[in-house]
């Protein structure tokens, strides 16, 4: 057991100031690091100390290994927090850290390597007895190779990148006509997007849902699952709205998709917070799509229905606690909406610029975590998102009404943002009976 008494936040924003808090609530001291164009920033303002890291490129600052690991120098800092995005699934970084003496708070160089190539997450799952999508032989070798596989596993199939995630060079081939254009370029896409033109083909599963499973472990082995989420109400590979429990879930599924989940962090020894991703058809049948080697955005739905924190747990499992390895499930119902400076009247076009008026809205069953303040301006080199709104319930039709009322009381002035998207959603009969998958978007107009 290592106590940390000093934390480095590697990141920005709103998960800056979420790992800020729960590091005051344990006695941790917090070394914010910004660039320029976030001085002006909260994280910086909670933060203990606060370095400054470079010019706004993230390229300059929060990507910049070198001056991150200088500010934990200087600063003395035990550990560091990568928070989500930027380096928080780059296994050199996680190399250097230890090499310099620092913690870092999340899973092993060669956890993260391991799952954030596909091909070889998906070898591991299958080893592992966690079901995968159909389809396989690893990198697809040549046109012929990829013809012959498709033949095997049936059209429509799906090429993916392995370096990819997120949507990033994939392809749906409907039919043997279109293969070879699709091959071509899925290949030149990962090449220029992840430098790795490696691809792969799996069966396409139609209209599934995105259901992921939250998981933690230990650095002693013992694994155990927080339930899952269902991220299926997304547009272009961005999640827009997360739920917990999912509408969809049923106890047979939960137990299945939960004991699939532990395995698959189990059969690696995974160290740290985790989720693992599904697709889950109109049957039920579930597929392991891709592993998550950090916290995520939408990872306080879990904390909300099961009572934890993860970023509690997380800095827990780095200084060498050993987890319960009980798995939890929801007691309660849990629905997360990301609130971006986009304009959803015009295609959720990025609007950076100064917040005139705010009012955060407050209340029971209402968690905002945001860093934003009147008068605060959104840099145009991030990311759109300005906060997270929570509504929990006890039941799904009461967290939509909580959602919809706390949604009433947001006002963002000085930049157009997603809340009367989100409003008109909350009013879908579709979306409060449940009933929508990964494409629901697609055709939702408002
Ligand atoms: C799929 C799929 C259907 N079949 N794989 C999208 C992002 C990347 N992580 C994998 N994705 C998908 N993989 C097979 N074999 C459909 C998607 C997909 C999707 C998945 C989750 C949430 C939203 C999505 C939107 C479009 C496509």
């Amino acid at each position: 057991m290592k106590i940390f008494k000093k934390i480095l936040i590697a990141n920005r924003g709103e998960i800056a100031l979420r790992v800020i808090r729960t590091c005051r609530e344990m006695g941790i001291k917090t070394v914010a690091v910004y660039s320029t164009a976030d001085k002006n920033s909260l994280h910086v303002k909670f933060a203990d100390e606060a370095v400054c890291i470079g010019s706004p490129r993230s390229i300059d600052s929060y990507l910049n290994i070198p001056r991150i690991i200088a500010a934990a120098e200087i600063t003395n800092a035990d550990a560091i927090h990568p928070g989500y995005g930027f380096l928080a699934e780059n296994a050199y970084f996680a190399r250097i850290c230890a090499a310099n003496n620092l913690k870092f708070i999340g899973p092993t160089p060669d956890m993260i390597s391991k799952m954030g190539d596909k091909i070889t997450a998906k070898e591991t799952m299958i080893a592992a007895g966690v079901p995968v999508v159909p389809g396989g032989d690893g990198l697809l070798e040549s046109i012929k190779h990829a013809t012959e596989l498709a033949e095997k596993i049936g059209y429509p199939v799906m090429l993916k990148a392995t370096a990819g995630g997120g949507g990033k060079g994939m392809r749906i081939v409907h039919e043997f006509s279109e293969l070879e254009h699709h091959f071509n370029s899925a290949k030149i896409e990962a090449q220029a997007s992840f430098n790795n033109d490696g691809i792969y083909m799996e069966k396409f599963i139609e209209e599934p849902r995105h259901i992921e499973i939250q998981v933690a472990g230990d650095q002693y082995g013992k694994v155990c699952h927080l339930s899952e989420r269902d991220c299926s109400i997304q547009r272009r590979h961005q999640k827009l709205v997360e739920e917990s429990p999912s509408p969809f879930m049923i106890p047979e599924l939960r137990e299945k998709m939960g004991e699939a989940a532990v395995k698959a962090a189990s059969c690696i020894n995974y160290e740290g917070v985790g989720t693992i991703e599904f697709l889950v058809d109109k049957h039920r049948n579930f597929f392991f799509m891709e592993m998550n080697t950090r916290i995520q955005v939408e990872h306080c739905v879990t904390e909300e229905v099961t009572s934890f924190d993860l970023v509690k747990e997380q800095i827990k499992i780095a200084m060498g606690e050993p987890i319960s390895g009980k798995n939890y499930h929801p007691h309660l119902h849990a629905i997360e909406c990301r609130i971006n400076a986009e304009d959803p009247y015009n295609d959720f076009r990025p609007c950076p610029g100064r917040i005139t008026v705010l009012n955060t809205p407050g209340g029971h069953g209402v968690r905002v975590d945001s860093h934003v303040y009147a008068g605060y301006e959104i840099p145009p080199y991030y990311d759109s998102m300005i906060g997270k709104l929570i509504a929990i319930a006890q039941t799904r039709t009461e967290a939509i009404n909580t959602m919809y009322r706390a949604l009433s009381e947001y006002v963002i002035e000085g930049v157009k943002t997603t809340i009367p998207f989100h409003l008109k959603l909350m009013q879908n009969e579709d979306f409060k009976k449940g009933n929508f998958t990964t494409k629901f978007l697609e055709s939702f107009t408002f």
